[in-house]
């Protein structure tokens, strides 16, 4: 067992901090506040490769993995998880689809793009009656022989409104239910796509969500993501797409976490209250070491999930994990940073009532914590707790002996 992250590894989590430090957190509060697209910072990490670290160097990306991805992605997010989120669904709901099932035309067409934030990509899967239920779905695509005619609207899709491509899941016969769901990449340039207005969120305001629409859009008959034969997959690549996705919010979490601290340590130094600084509180220190433990336990299980994924295992249940347990985490981490301010941490003035707005988010999307929950219950019934050692054992072996 190594805990030790390599050289380069360090080098990109330092680089990725230091974005956040220079870039992101001098503008954060703009962003909320004007609900912002986050240009620039995307222009500079495009420029580094990390806007989606995880596209291979064969198609323009910087060929990294989920553990890279989480380390960059805990320090954006530590900036501004509005743009953490941006980031985010670019890059595992959006990218990672093609990069894992796109045919060879679509990565060349779009993969580089996405990787240096020239395009920015999307994921359509949610509609008003399909959230946790995400086979319900009702977009609808016709074959009409030599296309596809899609017609229908996705709600709450991220980057919806800034994005170039979009992963849609429509059903090609809703007769078909889980079997007729199949995945689109779709161009926003082509004809018949809109989006909607940006929903009035809580928090996360950098990052838009939108309606999508599909009105009459003919697509070509290629633009079924990797070709036909994934007519009728659609939701198993959505499920598949979304456990790395849950790995993207553990670390966004964890790095809501890790900011809130830095704050609460800053600030009780600074504060004197009674004649002495509140550090000097043990009310305090007890804070800061039951946040300081959430968010160290909340990091390992994401990382974990990550290089589980990077051995090229199925990681359903700990990126459930992972998701489930830093999302809550870092409510109650939040919460107790606005506690250690006291009025102050109400103020917009402060970074900490932004935080916990922002937190928020991290226990419903990419599976509300409930369905984190079940999906978790459901692994343990039918695999046991402890069997998961032996098998990851196995399966990592089986994978070096390949
Ligand atoms: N990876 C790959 N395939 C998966 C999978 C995963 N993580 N999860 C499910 N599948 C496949 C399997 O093939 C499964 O068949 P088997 O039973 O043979 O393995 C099939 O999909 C059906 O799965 P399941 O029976 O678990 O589906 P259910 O409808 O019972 O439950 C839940 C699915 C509720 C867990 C799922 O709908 C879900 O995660 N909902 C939340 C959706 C979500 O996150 N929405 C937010 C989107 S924000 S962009």
């Amino acid at each position: 067992m190594d805990f030790c992250l390599t050289e380069e590894q360090i080098a990109i989590r330092d680089i990725a901090r230091k974005i956040a430090n220079d870039l992101i957190i001098p503008n954060a509060a703009r962003y909320d506040l004007e609900r912002e697209t986050p240009w620039p910072v995307i222009k500079a990490l495009g420029a580094l490769g990390m806007m989606a670290p995880i596209c291979p160097e064969k198609y323009g990306g910087p060929g990294l993995g989920y553990l890279e991805y989480a380390l960059i992605g805990e320090q954006i997010s530590r900036g501004c998880s509005g743009v953490g989120t941006v980031v985010g669904a670019h890059c595992s709901l959006g990218t990672n689809p093609i990069i894992r099932y796109g045919s060879e035309e679509q990565k060349v067409k779009y993969l580089e793009g996405l990787s240096n934030g020239t395009y920015i990509g999307a994921f359509a899967l949610t509609e008003p009656d399909a959230g946790s239920d995400a086979s319900n779905i009702r977009v609808l695509a016709e074959d009409k022989g030599d296309h596809w005619l899609i017609n229908g609207e996705k709600q709450w899709t991220t980057n919806g409104d800034i994005a170039r491509t979009v992963i849609l899941f429509a059903t090609v016969d809703p007769a078909r239910g889980l079997m007729g769901i199949t995945p689109f990449l779709i161009d926003t340039e082509w004809e018949g796509f809109s989006t909607g207005t940006i929903e009035k969120t809580m928090g996360i305001h950098a990052s838009h969500q939108v309606e999508t629409r599909y009105h009459d859009m003919k697509v070509p008959k290629d633009s079924v993501l990797g070709g036909m034969r994934n007519v009728g997959r659609g939701f198993q690549i959505a499920m598949d797409i979304l456990d790395g996705a849950r790995i993207g919010v553990a670390a966004s979490a964890t790095g809501i976490m890790t900011r809130a601290i830095e704050e609460s340590v800053k600030y009780s130094q600074q504060r004197v209250q009674f004649g002495k600084s509140i550090s000097k509180y043990q009310a305090i220190q007890l804070k800061i070491a039951d946040m300081s433990m959430k968010a160290n336990a909340s990091r390992l299980m994401c990382y974990y999930a990550a290089w589980l994924k990077d051995q090229g295992l199925r990681v359903t249940r700990e990126a459930a994990m992972a998701k489930c347990f830093a999302s809550d985490a870092a409510m109650w981490v939040a919460n107790e940073a606005i506690q250690i301010h006291g009025g102050y941490g109400y103020s917009m003035d402060y970074p900490c009532e932004k935080l916990l707005r922002d937190a928020k988010i991290h226990q419903i999307y990419e599976g509300t914590n409930e369905i984190m929950r079940t999906v978790i219950a459901r692994d343990v019934y039918k695999r046991g707790l402890f069997m998961e050692f032996e098998e990851i054992e196995k399966a990592v072996t089986s994978l070096q002996c390949q």
